[in-house]
């Protein structure tokens, strides 16, 4: 592992647990047949796929007969089920409109305005004071005759915020409206248990909780009926089209039992560090943390810095040795300020300042320690150019 460059951009991506990496190795040349046939090039890497789907339903406490899908990523699993709602439920049903929220993953926000053109109504609700959604908001928007579906994320990928999903699970199902929840940034960081949180839809991706790119899952309850987004063959019950990756699904497999293993390491060292990092910032005069502490994942930190463009200081950072991001990983193109502040109602001079430092299990001390010296140096090297451009 490189250590000479300090990696704090974990709600990105991660890096693959060596003893992921090391079980997927031999389904790229010695296992390689594809599930599906029936011979015993096929047949000989079941057993490992059983094992994996095992650690999948254990990992959210899902049922025998509920489904996990192994598709492409998270994007795949959203557009699924935004877009399999928009046809079981809303061109082949009688509902009308789909309510999700304005701090969602862009692949949630662009697959509902998509449908927005095609007339789909779309409400996007508010966060609180507290940058979350709560119950309150939903009820004042919810209409059981209208809504097809709720699609509200576990924990937000920028502030780290954790909204209440058993709540709002639990009041979908009174109303008899579908749930999903976007886990992507629970998984290995918060318990996610379907059992204890009634979602009909969930999704996540292996590549934020140390598995590799390119695979993720798609939790569907017991009578749950959308259409696949993929035809294809019978793959994945006819659900998702497409050979599975075999080698991928044992990475993601195994990537879950470690971090469902490693989640009170995650609430006690991951979190220590991120504290002492968030302290060590919070001290920094002008600094802005966004969220209660109490509230977010114990692995991220948004922090607006006054005086300072989030992406000079990005790139600050980069040239120092330390890799943070202002924000969600595929938006960092965009010149807009980051939506999450928009939703949030920081003012539009801090609204360009933020950036987000995301922590994980494989973080040590000496990374903190050095980012934080690297951190205040940056910080007042970009003020005094600003003060001198002035
Ligand atoms: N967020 C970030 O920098 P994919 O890339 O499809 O595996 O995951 C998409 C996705 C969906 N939902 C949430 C909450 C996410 O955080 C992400 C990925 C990264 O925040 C990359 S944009």
């Amino acid at each position: 592992m490189d250590r000479t460059k300090i990696y704090l951009d974990n709600n990105a991506t991660t890096i693959v647990d060596p003893h992921v990496r090391d079980a997927m190795l031999p389904f790229f040349s010695e296992m390689y047949g594809n599930p599906n046939s029936l011979h015993v090039f096929g047949t000989e890497v079941h057993p490992y796929m059983k094992i994996a789907f095992d650690h999948l339903y254990t990992g959210i406490n899902a049922d025998d007969g509920d489904d996990i899908i192994v598709n492409s990523c998270a994007t795949e699993g959203n557009n699924t089920v935004i877009k399999g709602v928009y046809y079981s439920h809303i061109l082949k049903g009688s509902k009308k409109e789909i309510i999700t929220t304005e701090v969602e993953h862009p692949c949630v926000i662009s697959s509902c305005k998509f449908l927005e053109e095609l007339g789909v109504k779309v409400t996007y609700l508010p966060v609180n004071v507290d940058g979350i959604v709560d119950v309150d908001t939903l009820r004042e928007h919810i209409d059981p005759d209208e809504t097809a579906l709720v699609s509200i994320m576990w924990a937000n990928n920028e502030t780290g915020l954790i909204n209440p999903v058993k709540e709002l699970a639990e009041f979908c199902r009174e109303k008899n409206v579908l749930f999903h929840t976007d886990a992507v940034q629970a998984i290995g960081k918060v318990k996610v248990d379907v059992q204890d949180v009634p979602v009909d839809l969930l999704t996540f991706s292996a590549h934020k909780f140390h598995g590799p790119k390119g695979v993720g899952s798609l939790f569907i309850r017991r009578g749950v009926d959308i259409p696949p987004l993929l035809h294809g063959g019978e793959q994945m019950g006819g659900k998702r089209g497409g050979t599975v990756d075999t080698a991928s699904l044992i990475g993601m497999g195994f990537a879950m039992e470690l971090a469902v293993k490693n989640l009170h390491f995650e609430h006690t060292e991951v979190k220590r560090l991120r504290d002492k990092l968030e302290d060590a910032i919070a001290a920094i005069p002008g600094t802005n943390i966004i969220g209660k502490r109490e509230l977010r994942t114990p692995n991220t930190i948004l922090v607006s810095v006054k005086g300072v463009e989030g992406e000079a200081l990005i790139w600050d950072l980069n040239k120092g040795g330390v890799a943070a991001s202002t924000g969600s990983a595929c938006a960092s193109e965009s010149l807009e300020p980051n939506p999450t502040f928009i939703a949030m109602h920081i003012d539009d001079e801090l609204a360009h300042t933020g950036i987000r430092l995301s922590l994980s299990r494989f973080t040590i001390e000496e990374e903190i320690d050095g980012a934080i010296g690297i951190l205040k140096k940056s910080i007042k090297r970009l003020r005094k150019i600003s003060i001198r451009r002035k």
